[in-house]
């Protein structure tokens, strides 16, 4: 007898895709699957964490300049046609970061803007990923984005990258700061994820919260 499929973990273990880079908020695709966003100051190291979630390093560019991701990315579980009914279960969607001052001003300009209305406006947004660099902690740019999420009521999750970075010591102490700087706030989903793409930690925690959110 064949086993069931066990499709939580299926959805992670296939091969993932891009499948379009949006530039402004006319070039969404239409809303269909719950999608779930990577938010976060530029180089926090977002793209790193998609890849290192879906095993396919080189999927979402990377790179030690900030800025690099400069649409939003969208990527699918590979294998389905994305026709009628045969739409993939969710997107996972790699955004540009904020925060980054040295670009142009107009193309930062652009970029914040994008995020902030695909952030506030988006129906099928489930869940938004605020990544926090574990070496520098919530920022008054993060609260600028964590104040938008709150009032446009969008579901979002603190993730702390690069832990490698800081001593297992530094990253309690930080996890219950953080903690303390989220309780009054209504949109955030409890619990905060200590992750590494470099070691590879945190990652079956958050697969696992991803699922969770799409599932409910
Ligand atoms: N040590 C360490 N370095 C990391 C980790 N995650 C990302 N980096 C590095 O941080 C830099 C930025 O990573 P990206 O994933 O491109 O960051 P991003 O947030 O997507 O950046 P933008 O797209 O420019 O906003 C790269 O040099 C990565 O190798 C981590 O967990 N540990
Ligand atoms: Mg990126």
């Amino acid at each position: 007898m064949t086993q069931p499929i066990d499709q939580d973990a299926a959805l992670f273990a296939r091969p993932w895709i891009f499948i379009r880079g949006v530039p402004s908020m006319k070039f969404l695709p239409p809303e269909g699957p719950p999608e779930v966003a990577f938010a976060g100051r530029s180089n926090v190291g977002k793209s790193s964490l998609i890849n290192a979630l879906l095993t396919q390093k080189g999927l979402a560019r990377t790179s030690n300049t900030p800025g690099r991701t400069q649409e939003l990315n969208y990527f699918v579980p590979d294998g389905y046609s994305g026709q009628g009914e045969d739409l993939p279960p969710m997107a996972l969607v790699d955004m540009p970061g904020y925060g980054y001052a040295q670009a142009p001003k107009q193309q930062v300009d652009q970029w914040t803007k994008l995020v902030f209305d695909y952030l506030r406006g988006r129906a099928t947004l489930k869940r938004v990923y605020v990544l926090i660099d574990a070496r520098h902690g919530i920022k008054k740019n993060d609260e600028d984005v964590l104040n938008l999420l709150d009032k446009a009521a969008v579901s979002y999750q603190i993730v702390l990258t690069k832990t490698d970075k800081i001593k297992p010591p530094a990253v309690e102490k930080l996890l219950a700061a953080t903690a303390e700087k989220l309780r009054k706030r209504p949109a955030a989903f409890p619990g905060i994820i200590a992750t590494s793409s470099e070691k590879n930690a945190g990652l079956d925690l958050l697969r696992q919260a991803i699922q969770e959110t799409v599932a409910g």
